[in-house]
């Protein structure tokens, strides 16, 4: 029988292995592994390129309201082209509920946002603001039935950030339903309290959000996190870390038997707090929460990424326009940090930063480099047909040219956003063709896929998300809401 789709000559990678084969595709699945496979309906010839799983970047932030009149800079079928062209086949967008909306409600809107739109593949997480007895009762344990198996909760942000009492509630629904708590671990009040001073110190330019979230403010909500999700034995994932602090509170939860994860993003490893420092108003096109920070934690992100510190490298894809009213120059925006919206683009440069920066100088593995920007994120999050390349996994491939010499470009990139923070840094190693399921939607950076053929991805429970079985009192917090 002959195949769809036989990608010949490459140099296939794995995350624990690197072997020269071709890859035998039929209905969007890969049967065949080997050499001479016989016919194909079309083959790509891969010679002198690597053949990788398709990225999953399971942190990226789509078409989400962020108050204020502001916009986010992609729709679905921006941001996932944006991903597409980065060597992406799923990404992980938030349903993220607002206060007085059933988190039901949420799921159905952000689907019709993306419905039809999508050029990846797309899994939703959940975000709750509001844990109702509705929504720790019956919304989330039914949506995490229903295949939305993870969720983050904010320790900050107004509208957003739970208590400790409502982190409590939030994460004894997950160790009862299986699903993995995502945290973002900054102190809230802390920062009100360093943006109040600031401001009234007339300290009031983007390089201040910096200043008003101190790696103080991290390290102590991540230890805070961990010690919540210790009292009722459940896994956490802690998310977008910046520093070496907070990357020791994990390592320390994991050496008392807890498990702990953690995930870092490009920002950390290729920004610094410096960046925002710009004249004018041009620092606010690098105000994203947590703040780059120095080159000493850029260090210790990238050992984390090598020592396993890290499980995940996610973009948190966050777009806003820089030039644009609506965007990181609303007019609140100008009169003080506390209103640029927090969150910059890089879907699209997260692979090739990484690959570059990692790979290309000796700093993590080709094999680390597919764990750490596919694998892990499928087994993270239960993405069970994703993240791999092997016989009965879904066909999704990215195949690169590990020589190509690319100046990261505003001009060159697909996302909505009117900027990139990652202006004029050289990369070699880009990906050039990114197959879906078998379908082509980049071939040698040009397009050919179309909206819609990206779809959602319902998931299984993570085995990660198992809790560890150790807990601190004889009291055992479940049962509420079984
Ligand atoms: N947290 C995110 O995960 N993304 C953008 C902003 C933020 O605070
Ligand atoms: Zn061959
Ligand atoms: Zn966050
Ligand atoms: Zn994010």
């Amino acid at each position: 029988m002959s195949y769809d789709l036989v990608i010949a000559g490459g140099t296939v990678a794995t995350a624990s292995d690197t072997f020269s084969c071709d890859i035998g595709v039929r209905d969007g699945t890969i049967v065949a592994l080997g050499h001479d496979l016989g016919p194909a309906k079309e083959t790509i010839d891969a010679t002198g390129h690597l053949v990788l799983p398709g990225g999953i970047d399971s942190h990226v932030h789509i078409a989400q309201p962020s108050g204020e009149g502001i916009v986010m800079a992609d729709d679905f079928a921006s941001g996932t082209l944006s991903a597409a062209f980065g060597g992406n086949t799923t990404v992980m967008p938030f349903c993220m509920q607002e206060k007085g909306t059933s988190l039901r409600q949420t799921v159905k809107d952000y689907h019709k946002l993306a419905e039809g739109r999508c050029y990846t593949d797309v899994s939703f997480h959940l975000v709750i603001s509001e844990p109702s007895e509705q929504v720790l009762g019956q919304d989330l344990p039914a949506l995490i039935e229903d295949g939305y198996t993870s969720f983050k909760v904010f320790m900050t942000y107004d509208g957003l950030a739970l208590n400790d009492r409502e982190m409590l509630e939030v994460m004894s629904v997950a160790r009862e339903t299986g699903a993995l708590v995502m945290v973002h671990a900054e102190n809230y009040d802390a920062i009100r309290f360093l943006t109040d001073r600031l401001e009234r110190g007339g300290h009031i330019a983007p390089k201040f959000h910096g200043t008003s979230r101190p790696i103080p403010v991290e390290r102590e909500a991540t230890h805070r996190a961990i010690s919540l999700a210790e009292l009722v034995d459940v896994p956490v994932m802690i998310v977008h870390v910046s520093n070496r602090e907070a990357m020791e509170e994990i390592a320390r939860a994991r050496s008392r038997g807890l498990k702990v994860y953690g995930e870092t993003c490009p920002q950390y490893l290729v920004l610094t707090e410096k960046d925002m420092d710009g004249l004018n108003m041009e620092g606010a096109k690098y105000v994203c929460s947590p703040p780059p920070r120095d080159t000493a934690s850029q260090q210790a992100c990238w050992e984390g990424l090598s020592n396993g510190i890290f499980n995940v490298f996610s973009s948190d894809h966050c777009p806003f326009r820089y030039d644009d009213p609506a965007g990181k120059l609303i007019p609140k925006g100008r009169t003080s940090f506390r209103w640029v919206p927090n969150g910059i683009p890089g879907v699209e440069t997260r692979l090739p930063i990484l690959f570059s920066e990692g790979v290309g100088k000796g700093r993590i593995t080709l094999n680390q480099f597919v764990a750490l920007s596919s694998t892990n994120h499928a087994k993270t999050y239960g993405l069970t047909k994703k993240g791999s390349i092997a016989i009965g996994m879904d066909a999704d491939m990215a195949i690169w040219d590990p020589k190509r010499e690319v100046t990261i470009s505003q001009s060159l990139l697909h996302h909505g956003s009117d900027y990139t923070p990652y202006e004029g840094i050289a990369v070699t190693g880009w990906p050039v063709t990114t197959i879906l399921r078998g379908q082509v939607l980049v071939r040698d950076g040009q397009l050919v896929g179309k909206p819609g053929q990206g779809g959602h991805v319902a998931r299984e429970r993570s085995a990660l998300a198992a809790p560890a079985g150790q807990l601190p009192t004889s009291f055992a917090p479940a049962g509420r809401y079984r």
